[in-house]
């Protein structure tokens, strides 16, 4: 009698479909993302040997002369006005990130991923750990190819890495990067707009989209023109205004920052915080606003990986997570 309740108890719990048993599965040890210039050389060497094998895997989504570096930029620049300029930006990235950490481990890594704190190098950003030509991610560009006016990274271990696109279309190029000049007594790479000072008022923002806002259009999009758009927003690196920005491996470098100052702000009130929300939608084609964002709204994937859902994606403690800063 006994033996036959645990059976239909066990006969109960194996029914359960896979799905439900992923969601009910918790974080009990969430792994800590670090700062790259905190880290040692073998866990930087560790993670710069799996990003380049990542730059020469055959693309998984089937594009043609692609790898699996192209299947990130070129999911991030189909899906680009659904990610960028609303609510979703903080938890699509953040959910990208961790398809790229697993891109990473595919390639033998045990580590995390890891983050560039800019705003610590703000005042000399181009003397930042990451630009280190062994133990980083190499430095900026110079012209090498009189028909071909963007900056080629000759330096460090993606100095033969070539991406596939260009925005959204097919241009197989080098590596480019193309820092912005110190201006006006202001920094190189627009070091100004993400200083300690700078980043007062984001994070003094006390809404979640007027936070994201602050955050995306200032001190993000800052990185992105600093390391890629010298001085005329021309976007001729691959960082710069470019929605195929991720076919340079320090975007993720980049975007786990990104994410970490939205955790630093979450941690500001987490019960309020973590599960906070909100904004509209993109415009509509009539040019109306979209309707109001939730937490049930689909993060899409492309193909890289499983279609998301928002609410899975706001706690960095979560099953589908589970790290720490
Ligand atoms: C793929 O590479 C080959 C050899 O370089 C080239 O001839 C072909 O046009 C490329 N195809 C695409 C779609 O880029
Ligand atoms: C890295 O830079 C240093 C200093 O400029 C230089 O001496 C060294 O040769 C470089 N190493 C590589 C592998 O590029
Ligand atoms: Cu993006």
């Amino acid at each position: 009698m006994k033996f036959l309740q645990l059976a239909s108890l066990f006969g109960a719990a194996l029914a359960v479909p896979a799905a439900d048993l992923d969601a009910r599965q918790t974080c009990t040890t969430p792994k800590l993302r670090k700062d790259w210039a905190k880290a040692t050389t073998a866990e930087k060497t560790a993670y710069l040997n799996a990003a380049v094998c990542v730059t020469k895997k055959p693309s998984r989504l089937g594009l043609v002369n692609a790898t699996v570096q192209d299947d990130f930029a070129y999911t991030h620049a189909i899906l680009y006005n659904q990610i960028h300029n609303f609510a979703a930006f903080l938890p699509w990235h953040r959910y990208y990130v961790m398809v790229y950490e697993k891109a990473l481990r595919d390639c033998g890594y045990t580590g995390t991923a890891m983050y560039w704190n800019w705003v610590n190098d703000w005042a000399a950003p181009s003397k930042a750990a990451v630009w280190h030509n062994v133990t980083g991610f190499g430095g900026n560009g110079v012209e090498t190819n009189p028909n071909d006016i963007r900056k080629r990274v000759i330096d460090g271990p993606f100095k033969n890495w070539r991406p596939q696109f260009w925005h959204s279309s097919v241009q197989p190029h080098a590596l480019s990067r193309d820092w912005s000049t110190a201006q006006n007594g202001d920094p190189e790479l627009r070091g100004a707009f993400y200083s300690p000072t700078a980043m007062v008022p984001v994070n003094a923002k006390t809404v979640f989209d007027e936070f994201r806002a602050a955050l995306e259009d200032g001190p993000h999009a800052a990185v992105h023109g600093g390391v890629g758009a010298a001085d005329d927003n021309r976007g001729l690196g691959d960082m710069g205004f470019n929605n195929a920005s991720p076919s340079d491996p320090l975007f993720f470098l980049h975007h786990t920052q990104v994410d970490r100052l939205w955790w630093l702000w979450q941690q500001q009130n987490p019960s309020a915080r973590t599960m906070e929300y909100n904004g509209n939608s993109p415009s509509l084609p009539d040019g109306s606003n979209g309707p109001p964002v939730s937490l049930n709204d689909k993060l899409p994937m492309g193909g890289l990986a499983a279609e998301g859902v928002v609410r899975d994606y706001m706690d960095v403690k979560s099953a589908k997570l589970c790290y720490k800063y």
